[in-house]
């Protein structure tokens, strides 16, 4: 495929498989508006100047550091693996796992220092070469297209190095994991050069502010909430808000209703500790976008 010629960016995302909801999600949340119903290779965005490249999710690092696609989302994973010299530009929050070296339950690979002069079975020989090589040891890696975990007990490797996310595969294979090489998610990278070009980079802006708004909306939830005038110094350390909290009179005297934005991850303690302050009738909704 040639280099995108002309205003639009190109954007390669995983054309079926764990990550493709969730990225048509996070793009079509972000108001870009494109038809992904038939998941066909190209669609053009209606309202920005942005194709939607539809693909394999191995394909990805390579077609953005290349220069195929300007942008791309795909497991960190996979960047990892393909040593792409790309620019992650942001986290994405989903497509969670970790890459482990895992070997059965009570057999001689008890422990990352015992892989030495041992077979390791992986869809990941560069990452583990790389770590392989980082400490100093001499395992023998076969690479397999897929299904690692069955390897051990076919007396193909002593060891796996795969990809976990609950653990369950694991655990039926009797496996258990000994050391983990990298912690991933899909992440949002760029074609250096694309990054580098001012005018490309102006638009690459443009989108990461609005999946930018979109991320730090989830981890958002607006409150609000009635208190007596007096807990009001007390409510405002529990409600900093984004800049301070919005502090209204109710039409009964005495009592004010105070509004603010409030990390989702601590929202709990801080509905309990305004509960306790004193406020009462505590209004929570959802954020679309926080914009910065
Ligand atoms: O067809 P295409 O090539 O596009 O997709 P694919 O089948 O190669 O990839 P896909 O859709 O399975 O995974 C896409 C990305 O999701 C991966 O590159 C990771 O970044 C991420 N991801 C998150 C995972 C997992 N969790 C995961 N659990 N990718 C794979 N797995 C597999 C793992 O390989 C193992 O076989 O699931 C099994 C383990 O799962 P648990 O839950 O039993 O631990
Ligand atoms: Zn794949």
């Amino acid at each position: 495929m040639e280099r995108p010629n002309g205003d639009n960016l190109r954007l390669a995302v995983q054309s079926a498989g764990r990550l493709a909801d969730e990225s048509v999600a996070l793009l079509q949340g972000a108001g870009f508006e494109f038809d992904a119903y038939s998941r066909k290779l190209f669609s053009a965005a209606r309202n920005f100047p942005l194709e939607i490249l539809f693909v394999r999710d191995d394909d990805i690092p390579g077609f953005v550091a290349d220069g195929v696609a300007d942008l791309g989302i795909v497991g960190r994973n996979l960047v990892e693996e393909h040593g792409a010299p790309v620019e992650e530009l942001a986290a994405l929050g989903y497509g969670r796992c970790r890459l482990v070296v895992a070997a059965p339950r009570g057999g001689p690979v008890a422990s990352a220092g015992d892989l030495d002069g041992r077979r390791v079975a992986t869809s990941y020989p560069r990452t583990l070469a790389r770590w392989l090589a980082g400490r100093g040891w001499a395992a023998t890696i076969v690479e397999i297209a897929g299904a690692a975990e069955l390897t051990p007990a076919l007396d193909v490797a002593d060891a796996v190095c795969d990809v976990v996310s609950t653990g369950t595969t694991l655990r039926v294979n009797d496996l258990v994991a000994i050391e983990t090489l990298l912690e991933s998610e899909a992440v949002l990278v760029a074609d250096p050069a694309a990054w580098a070009e001012p005018a490309r980079r102006r638009k690459i802006e443009r989108l990461l502010l609005r999946v930018r708004s979109v991320l730090a909306a989830r981890h958002t939830r607006y409150v609000m909430a009635n208190c007596p005038a007096g807990a009001l110094d007390a409510v405002r350390e529990i409600l900093p808000g984004l800049r301070s909290p919005t502090v209204v009179p109710l039409a009964e005297p005495g009592w004010v209703a105070v509004h603010a934005a409030l990390p989702e991850e601590t929202f709990w303690d801080s509905i309990e500790a305004l509960r306790a302050a004193g406020a009462s009738e505590i209004l929570v909704t959802a954020v679309d976008k926080v914009i910065r």
